[in-house]
């Protein structure tokens, strides 16, 4: 098994500590998405959609979406269970992952993506505006996690899971040392964000 994308970067970040959560050891190999190498027709074979990360299987098999990798993982090594241990738990799970997902991690990301000179190989006609239209959003979408977290240790309920992986890692974008600035009044976030940057995953997965 290996793991196309970068153990340091973006979404296959989270899956490098979901991986360092579990004690599994899967190699990462690079692409270089500067360059284009996620459109070749060798990478565009793996993954139809161009995007890392994607996970192939010994036999050539390949999945693509962070999320299905991590859930297909997740099959294979139950233990310790972190998608929910049992039907509420895994729907609280689906819940607050897709909250974020859908509400912070889209916006951030089209937000970087429209308004930074080095994501412009990437998105060659970038729109300023309404990347910070999405920026507004995505701090929306922190104000109401803040109320979830004012009576939740973690994002999903009382344990750490992939919703808090993929919260802190949108938070973080590509630089942990300089991450986005949460909303002034969010003092429940800010709790959860100074203890969980300072989890061993997300320290050892830090970009240099
Ligand atoms: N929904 C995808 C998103 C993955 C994604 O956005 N990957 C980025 C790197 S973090 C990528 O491959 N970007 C290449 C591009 O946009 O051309 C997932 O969760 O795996």
């Amino acid at each position: 098994m290996k793991i196309h994308g970068y153990r340091k970067l973006g979404s296959s970040r989270r899956l490098a500590i979901y991986l360092e959560e579990k004690g599994i050891e899967i190699p990462f190999v690079p692409v270089n998405l500067m360059e284009g190498e996620h459109r070749t027709p060798d990478f565009l074979a793996r993954n139809p959609a161009g995007l890392i990360p994607v996970l192939e299987l010994d036999d050539g098999t390949c999945i693509g979406e962070t999320v299905a990798i991590a859930r297909y993982l997740e099959e294979l090594h139950p233990d310790p269970p972190f998608m929910g241990r049992d039907p509420l738990e895994r729907a609280r799970l689906e819940m607050w992952q897709r909250v974020v997902e859908f509400g912070v991690y889209t916006q951030l990301r089209a937000y970087v993506r429209q308004t930074s000179a080095f994501a412009k190989p990437l998105e060659p006609v970038q729109m300023p505006e309404w990347g910070e239209l999405n920026k507004r959003y995505a701090m929306d979408s922190l104000r109401m996690l803040d109320a979830q977290l004012a009576n939740n240790p973690f994002v999903a309920g009382p344990d750490f899971s992939w919703a808090d992986i993929t919260l802190a890692t949108c938070i973080q974008g590509g630089r942990p040392s300089n991450p986005f600035e949460l909303p002034g009044t969010c003092e429940h976030l800010a709790r959860w964000y100074d203890q969980v940057s300072r989890r061993p995953s997300l320290v050892a997965t830090q970009p240099d």
